[in-house]
Order: C-alpha cells, then structure tokens, then sequence
C-alpha cells in the first residue's frame, strides 16, 4: 500500500496533539507517530504509534523549555527512532518550535530519516507573540538548525493560525487550529499517496524547498455546501495565514491542494485556480493537485505551501577589484588596483556666488522720518548697517 511509505510523526507536546487529531483512517491514513519525553502528552494523544525517549534523561516528564535536553533524549533512542522510520519514503514531521522537545528531538529524527533515506518536510509552528522574547529567540535558533538538515520547512505562525479559527473559548480554539493544521498536513499526505487525477509528486516538493528561501509558509482554509468552491479559495487567499492576501501577492510558488468528495467537479477546480490565478503574480509558478476522498462529500478543502523568491545574499567585498589588463597596451599602462577604484574624494557642495548688495538703500522708507536708535538707522536692514557678507 503507497499510503505506508509515508509517515507523520509529531515531535513533543504539539506535535502530538496535532498529529492525534488527523484522520487515521486504517486502510488509506499515514502512519502517525508521537514521540515524546513526557508520558502524560503520549496518553493523550491519538497518534497510531506512541513513542517515549529519554527516559533516562527526563525521568518521563517534559524538559521545561530545554532544548539541550530535547536533544540528548532523542540521541538516546536513535535505535527506536531508526526503527520508526524504516523504509519510509517520506517523512512528514510536526513540531512546536521553542518547545525542549519539538526544537531539541527535531533535528535528530530529521537527520535519522535522511540517514534512512526519506524526503522530509517539516510543519513547525512558531510561538505566539504573547510567550514572550525569549521563546522566540530559541524558536528562531531551532530554525537554523532544520534549515540545514530538513529538504522543505513549512512554518506556521500560531498568531495567525489562531486568528483564523472561529471558536473563542481557549479549548475550543486550540482544537479547531490544532485540526485545520492537522488537515493541512493530512492533506498534503492526500495528495503525495492516495489515488487521484492531478498528483503532486516528491519532485515538486523537493523543487519548493531549493526555489524558495527553502522555507514556506502554510495556509489552509475549506468551505461546505453551494458555492463551496468560491467561498473556500476566497477564504484561503485573504485568510489570515495568507496574510490577508498579501502573502498571496509575494508569492513565487504556491502548492495548492485540493481535497473534495466524489462530488468533486471540474467546474468548482476551474473557479478555485481562477481565483488564484487572479490574485498571484504572474510569475508565480502554481503547482496544483486534487485527491478525492469519500468522506468529503459536499465539501472543499484547500491546503497551500507558499514559497516566496530565494534571497541572493549579497556578496561581501573583501578585496579591490583588479583592472581588467588591456589587450590594446597602446591605450596606456593599466591602471593600478589603487587608480581603479572609484575616487572616495568627497564631491564639494557647489557654493553661490557671493551676492552684490545695495549698500546704501534705505528701501522704501526712504521718503519716511529715520528712526535712530544709538545713533543707528533702524530703517537701513541690519546687514547693511553691519556690513555682513550673506553666502548660502
Ligand atoms: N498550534 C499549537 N501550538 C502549540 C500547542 N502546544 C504548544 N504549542 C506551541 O509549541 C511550542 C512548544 O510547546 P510544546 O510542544 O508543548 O513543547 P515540547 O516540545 O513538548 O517541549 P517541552 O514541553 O518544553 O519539553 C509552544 O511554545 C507553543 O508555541 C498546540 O496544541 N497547538
Ligand atoms: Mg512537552
């Protein structure tokens, strides 16, 4: 079964609670895992497999935040870990980024599953602004880290992701963003292994992460009913994971995925890529594929990875310039490196000409009674009476 050489594994607290909420459907579902140092977090979740490391270096429990501690106890279960991967052909991972766990066992599954050969891309949510500085510096230090080793990152900034959830209640909005992420990863599995009419394959994937700035970002939204195919795309694009749209506008890359029922029809997969059509640049390039699924009767999901344009970082300077050497020598010695180097001389402000001035003119109070003061005539302008010179 295609489905089986795929596996989702959730690394740490949310990792495991979003990868418990995907439909595991026996037959046709990836294989989710759960890898944890905390049991409690593995009881809870619903994850096909469940996967406790570091016993000895957490004694069961969470590592509060520590990220060294994260590490040590994945590095101490490899042999699971190597096991849970065997003869996977992708591995789709899901991590809290600023978590101990998430930032710390991440790198080591993703460089277990290289080491097994899988393709991976990694869902990494990245703190909310309200948990402060300082998870977010050791949030953006995890990344690094799986910039170098992870062949796609998506990133998902819980900001938005729970921005875009209707709920209000704490519980309720964590579980309805756990679930849209959980769909998304769900679908982007869809999409790569279940039978359908436009397939993604791991080469598209693969092209995302060396087009882009090897990071993306994560969008997802779906719709029911009539005009499900218009309202959900109209919903993906000015969503808030899309940035209300402007993300839409950056983008030089964009994966849409299209899940429907049966009841799937050419016309509503026409409606959706015009609107997206419409709204990207036209040099954005837009991969699409679709996957019919029986339980989505009478709905639309959509699930987009957007890359925008790699950054070229410019180069530093480090040494002057050589001058090109003249192959016509009867145009002159060439120049030395010092002579070829753009002239630093600072250009002089051009300056005004020094302005002729009437010295004697009382103006027009010529014709009036002076008023002295000191034995000055108020009347004559103060440059004149002072002999001042003006220039600009
Ligand atoms: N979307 C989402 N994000 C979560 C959830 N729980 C935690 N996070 C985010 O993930 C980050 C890491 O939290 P956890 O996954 O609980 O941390 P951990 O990897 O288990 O590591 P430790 O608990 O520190 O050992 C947090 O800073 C939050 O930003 C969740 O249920 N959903
Ligand atoms: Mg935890």
């Amino acid at each position: 079964m295609i489905g089986r050489k795929i596996s989702v594994v959730g690394i740490g607290g949310a990792g495991a609670r979003i990868v418990g909420q995907m439909p595991s459907d026996a037959d046709d579902g990836p294989i989710t895992f759960a890898v944890d140092t905390d049991t409690c977090s593995l009881v809870e979740s619903s994850a096909t497999e469940r996967i406790q490391i570091g016993e000895v270096v957490t004694a069961g429990f969470g590592t509060g935040g520590d990220t060294q501690q994260g590490r040590e106890a994945a590095e101490h279960d490899t042999a699971k870990i190597l096991a849970m991967l065997e003869n996977m052909e992708l591995v789709v991972v899901v991590a809290g980024l600023g978590g101990g766990v998430g930032g710390g066992a991440t790198p080591v599954v993703l460089g277990a599953a290289q080491e097994a050969g899988a393709a991976t891309v990694c869902f990494v949510t990245l703190p909310f602004d309200f948990e402060g500085a300082q998870r977010k510096a050791a949030a953006a230090k995890d990344m690094e880290a799986l910039r170098e080793i992870c062949d796609t990152v998506v990133v998902v900034r819980n900001n938005s992701l729970f921005e875009s959830v209707d709920s209000r209640d704490i519980a309720g909005v964590f579980k309805e963003a756990d679930s849209l992420l959980s769909s998304g990863v769900y679908s982007l599995y869809q999409m790569l292994a279940l039978p359908g009419y436009l397939r993604l394959d791991l080469a598209d994937l693969r092209r995302l992460s060396s087009d882009t700035k090897g990071e993306c970002l994560f969008a997802a939204a779906g719709a029911e009913g009539e005009d499900r195919a218009s309202k959900a795309v109209e919903s993906l694009l000015t969503g808030s994971l899309m940035e209300q749209g402007k993300l839409a506008e950056r983008a030089r890359l964009l994966m849409l995925s299209i899940v429907g029922g049966p009841d799937l029809t050419l016309k509503e997969i026409g409606q959706i890529m015009d609107g997206i059509s419409s709204t990207v640049r036209p040099q954005c390039r837009v991969v699409m594929g679709t996957s019919v699924d029986d339980g989505w009767i009478g709905r639309i999901s959509l699930m987009a990875i957007v890359g925008e344009k790699r950054k070229v970082r410019p180069q530093v300077e480090t040494e002057i310039p050589q001058q090109p050497v003249s192959e016509h020598p009867a145009e002159g010695p060439p120049l030395s490196p010092i002579a070829a180097q753009p002239s630093k001389k600072r250009k002089r402000r051009p300056r005004q000409e020094r302005l002729k001035l009437e010295a004697s003119g009382r103006g027009r109070f010529k014709d009036v009674e002076p008023t002295i003061l000191d034995g000055e005539d108020m009347d004559v302008p103060t440059f004149i009476r002072r002999g001042m010179r003006i220039e600009k």
